[in-house]
């Protein structure tokens, strides 16, 4: 089984090493692509001289900072051209660890899609201040009843999708980012019949470089959600009249 883990960056000059070096030493066989959005603090060049003495190790260059979920689509696209059979996401920041890889790929053989899972039971979230675990709960919560899923983490960014699985979505059509680009992935799958599974993973919160996060990606998720959730639910309706 060849897998590819992809790590988008912006600016993750700091995180970026640790994180690629974690990752080579829990799993020596996978392949990793760096996909950068043409980082200002010189992340991209450093990936491009680690991937020159590492042939596990490749690079995606992009213009410029165009959000999470799109770097991952292209990050897709490159990974399925080439045939991989199993395409992972993990953020630079160490907050996914490499540890807990295996795990997840060892789940790939029985799903399309493997979360790693801050929120079922044996999943935790270390150094987070409890709003955020608060505002990251109350999402979860709100997605399942939104839109009617039984994911615990439908926002994780830990997560190892089949490739069949993946070349089968439309991935062009995807414009989310964010928390919200991981729910509309999740969604994708499941409406296109694929099997979830939620391993649990201990989440720990960056140390190293600065958070993307921002307001406008939280109402993203909060709006986009409410408008899937209304429309799952008034399909429903109108099946039944
Ligand atoms: N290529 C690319 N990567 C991005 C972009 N925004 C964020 N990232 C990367 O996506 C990963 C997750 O971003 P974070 O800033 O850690 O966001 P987060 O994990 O939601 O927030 P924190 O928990 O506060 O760290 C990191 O590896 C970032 O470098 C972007 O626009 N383009
Ligand atoms: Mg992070």
């Amino acid at each position: 089984m060849s897998t590819l883990v992809i790590i988008p960056t912006y600016n993750e000059r700091e995180a970026l090493p640790v994180q690629l070096a974690a990752v080579r030493a829990a799993t020596p066989e996978v392949h990793i692509l760096v996909a950068d959005d043409n980082s200002p603090d010189g992340t991209g060049e450093w990936a491009d001289a680690v991937a020159a003495e590492d042939s596990h190790v490749h690079v995606l260059h992009r213009p410029g900072k165009a959000g999470l979920g799109a770097a991952y689509i292209a990050g897709f696209a490159w990974g399925l051209e080439r045939g991989y059979d199993v395409i992972v996401e993990m953020d630079a920041d160490g907050s996914h660890r490499a540890v807990d890889l295996p795990r997840l790929l060892a789940a790939a053989d029985g799903a399309d899609l493997v979360i790693g899972s801050r929120w079922v039971k044996g999943g935790s979230v270390v150094n987070w201040p409890w709003r955020r675990k608060f505002l990251s709960v109350n999402a979860n919560r709100y997605v399942r009843l939104a839109m009617g899923i039984k994911v615990h983490d439908a926002t994780a960014g830990f997560r190892a999708y089949r490739a069949p699985m993946l070349a089968a979505l439309d991935l062009g059509e995807v414009e989310s980012q964010g928390y919200c680009f991981q729910v509309d992935m999740t969604w994708r799958v499941i409406r296109g019949g694929g099997s979830v599974v939620e391993v649990p993973i201990t989440f720990v919160e960056r140390e190293l470089g600065v958070s993307k996060m921002s307001g406008a990606i939280i109402r993203e998720a909060l709006v986009k959600v409410t408008v899937w959730g209304v429309q799952c639910r008034w399909a429903q309706l109108t099946r039944k009249a």
